[in-house]
């Protein structure tokens, strides 16, 4: 019998400490400190609820699942409080609160823990806080929180095709098991609710933007019912990618130009009978008209037709549409920079009111570091939407640790100026700078098969990252960074104070070996890995490299102060004042905005080529200090994820240098400058890296 006993007790601690990132931020382990856990066990010693509402269900049992694990015991069940030392959970409709639907309170009272909302969902949100106080250490002892959303619908998008495969998807395939629902329901699924719900997020949708027209058959409906059931209790409404030929394909008529009535009948049915497979449905997205999806230009109309047309089909549900603005023409004189602004601008004031145009935080696509997308504070009178990728296509997918907070935050915190100082993209998307009573903001999903669900063990940061930022993008990056290692890696504060300081490094790390100083879209083509500056042909020329960074024998840089482009001109005047002279320009978006000399002085003394060569350079020695930050916290963290991010941080190490050399070797073919020393020049030739890239296109 002893040795059975020893032999579970070994088993089950070896589990333990192996962990394979499966429960995410939401891990539950038991605290270390015995003193804390006694203090909190406290006041955790039951649970009242004055509702049995499925998503009041949900909240209790995450708090008993939650405590349990936390403190070793679970809190006991109550119909109501008679003494104290216990958490009420109260919804209360009609409360004098001013805080909206989905905001919650949390405090203290009569030695109890209410977490208090208008909604259901809202007391959802502070049992998981509530939770995140314990997670990360805080005091329960007169707790007077009061939190709520600053944006209103706070979304996944995710890419995922119907036959498994994820687009631009970098942990393994879809989550979604289209051929086993609606049959079975995976328990991801619930581990996928109760992770979103943790952040507040409160929409998904689950199809790839290149939409087929499956998903809108009646099998398919049937199988996205099922995830919509899952979801309901945790406060997540599903919407739908659809293909804007669907009426052509699935419903057999001759066209899908929105105007034609038999179209708008198709599509006013449509919406029908998926409300009776989802009465909730949260609508459409739409990509039309958009590297060749079809869309109403087919048909002469404009991107209003297409939504209001929806808009309309939407109109007896609560649902609504989001249109995508992420529309560009291949035209090798144009500046695709333009392209979005150009086509909506005249269609401000005429988009129907249940329209949201979601709009990528800048103006090309998803690159590292991009200025704002001027559509932001040019359109007041649409919705506007924010569509930020967190699936890294381009910042180093599964293979480089970048923790994407900062540069989120970085979009969001930048001033439009257009109602004068203040008015930064946040306060546009708020909906607050221009009294829109929507408000959205959409991450595209990094979610996938993977055991971790995210690929790199650090990739869940920025789902979480995500999601904390849509509730309140006030939040700091490291405030982030910091609560998400406590739930996620290790308890010791040493050790999370390194990690996040891994974390706020990494973004600029990641910029400076790809693209520094206003560099960009160098990447290899179609599969968007790895550098590939020297790409000239493409199937349209906004696809390859030499359109973005116009290298000639006297510089490098898209001038958009007038010369080849006027781009600059969409801004509002302080902002062109800003980024408008190359001697005052930050250098990180320098070469966004301006054609500048290989040996014109920066503010940094050195010349541009030098100082691209340093921040290359430089980019590559910091992963060897991240590589030894992480080596340092190797006995505060669980082994399996040390190891998998010590190999990763490797893999990174060495396409750093890729980057660096590749990118060096071929400038300096215009610049005919030598590296600057004491910078050593890369051993390998400019053929040899060009070999590596090759190898990602061979077949
Ligand atoms: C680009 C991706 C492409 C997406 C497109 C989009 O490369 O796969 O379909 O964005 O956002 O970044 O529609």
């Amino acid at each position: 019998m002893k040795k059975y006993l020893f032999l579970y007790l070994l088993l089950s601690s070896v589990c333990a400490f192996a962990d394979d990132g499966s429960r995410l931020w939401l891990k539950y382990d038991l605290l270390a400190d015995v003193q804390q856990r006694d203090t909190y066990l406290k006041s955790t010693q039951f649970v009242a609820a004055n509702s049995s509402h499925p998503t009041i269900k949900v909240a209790v049992q995450e708090l008993e699942m939650g405590l349990k694990g936390l403190l070793g015991k679970a809190p006991v069940l109550v119909q109501t409080a008679t003494k104290s030392g216990g958490i009420i959970l109260n919804v209360a409709p009609n409360s004098p609160s001013t805080l909206p639907q989905d905001g919650f309170e949390l405090f203290s009272e009569k030695g109890n823990i209410v977490i208090s909302s208008k909604s259901e969902a809202g007391v959802l949100y502070g049992a998981f806080e509530l939770l995140r106080y314990l997670q990360t250490g805080k005091s329960l002892t007169n707790l007077s929180v009061k939190s709520s959303p600053k944006i209103k619908l706070r979304m996944l998008n995710h890419w995922d095709n119907a036959n498994g495969t994820v687009e631009r998807g970098y942990a393994g395939s879809s989550m979604w098991k289209w051929t086993e629902l609606p049959f079975r329901i995976d328990p991801r699924y619930i581990t996928y609710a109760r992770a979103n719900a943790s952040l507040g997020i409160n929409a998904t949708s689950i199809n790839n933007v290149n939409a087929s027209s499956r998903f809108l058959t009646e099998e398919y409906l049937e199988k996205i019912k099922a995830v919509a059931d899952v979801l309901r209790p945790y406060g997540i409404k599903v919407f739908i990618s659809v293909n804007f030929r669907s009426p052509r394909t699935l419903g057999g008529l001759k066209t899908s130009d929105p105007l034609d009535p038999e179209v708008r009948k198709w599509w006013n049915e449509k919406t029908k009978e998926i409300h009776r497979y989802i009465p909730d449905f949260g609508g459409y997205l739409v990509k039309a008209n958009s590297e060749g999806e079809p869309g109403p230009q087919d048909y002469g109309r404009t991107h209003a037709d297409g939504a209001n047309m929806l808009a309309e089909a939407m109109r007896p549900f609560s649902g609504i549409v989001i249109w995508r603005a992420f529309v560009y023409n291949a035209d090798p004189k144009g500046d695709r920079f333009k392209e979005g602004y150009a086509q909506f601008k005249p269609l401000d004031g005429i988009f129907d009111p249940k329209v949201i145009v979601q709009v990528k935080n800048g103006p090309i696509d998803f690159m590292p570091r991009e200025p704002f997308h001027p559509m932001f504070g040019a359109f007041p009178k649409t919705t506007l939407g924010m569509e930020f990728q967190i699936t890294q296509e381009y910042l180093g997918q599964s293979t480089h640790l970048t923790y994407l907070a900062p540069m989120f935050k970085e979009c969001l915190d930048t001033d439009t100026y257009v109602k004068g100082k203040g008015t930064t993209v946040a306060k546009i998307v708020d909906g607050s700078a221009e009294n829109h009573p929507l408000s959205l903001m959409a991450g595209v999903a990094n979610t996938g098969s993977d055991a971790n669900w995210c690929g790199h063990p650090f990739n869940q940061s920025n789902w979480y990252a995500f999601g904390r930022l849509a509730w309140d993008y006030t939040l700091s990056s490291e405030q982030i960074a910091t609560e998400w290692t406590r739930m996620t890696l290790t308890q010791k504060p040493q050790s999370v104070q390194k990690i996040t300081d891994i974390m706020l490094n990494s973004h600029p790390i990641y910029v400076s070996y790809t693209y520094p100083l206003g560099t960009s879209h160098m990447m290899g083509e179609g599969h968007h890995y790895g550098p590939e500056p020297w790409l000239t042909k493409a199937a349209r020329p906004d696809w390859t490299s030499i359109y973005y960074h116009r290298a000639d024998s006297i510089g490098l840089g898209f001038d958009r102060t007038g010369k080849v482009s006027n781009a600059l001109q969409l801004y509002s005047p302080e902002v062109q004042q800003l980024w408008g002279n190359a001697e005052k320009c930050p250098l990180d978006y320098l070469l966004w905005f301006h054609h500048v000399p290989w040996t014109q002085k920066l503010s940094t003394g050195r010349s541009l080529w030098d100082e691209l060569c340093h921040r290359y350079y430089d980019g590559v020695g910091q992963v060897g200090k991240l590589q030894s930050a992480w080596e340092s916290v190797k006995s505060d963290v669980d082994k399996e994820t040390f190891e998998d991010v010590k190999g990763r941080l490797k893999i990174q190490e060495k396409e750093a240098l890729w980057w660096r050399d590749a990118c060096v070797l071929y400038f300096g073919e215009f610049s005919k400058l030598p590296i600057p020393k004491p910078l050593v020049p890369p051993t390998r030739t400019l053929d040899d890296v060009k070999k590596l890239t090759e190898i990602y296109h061979l077949r």
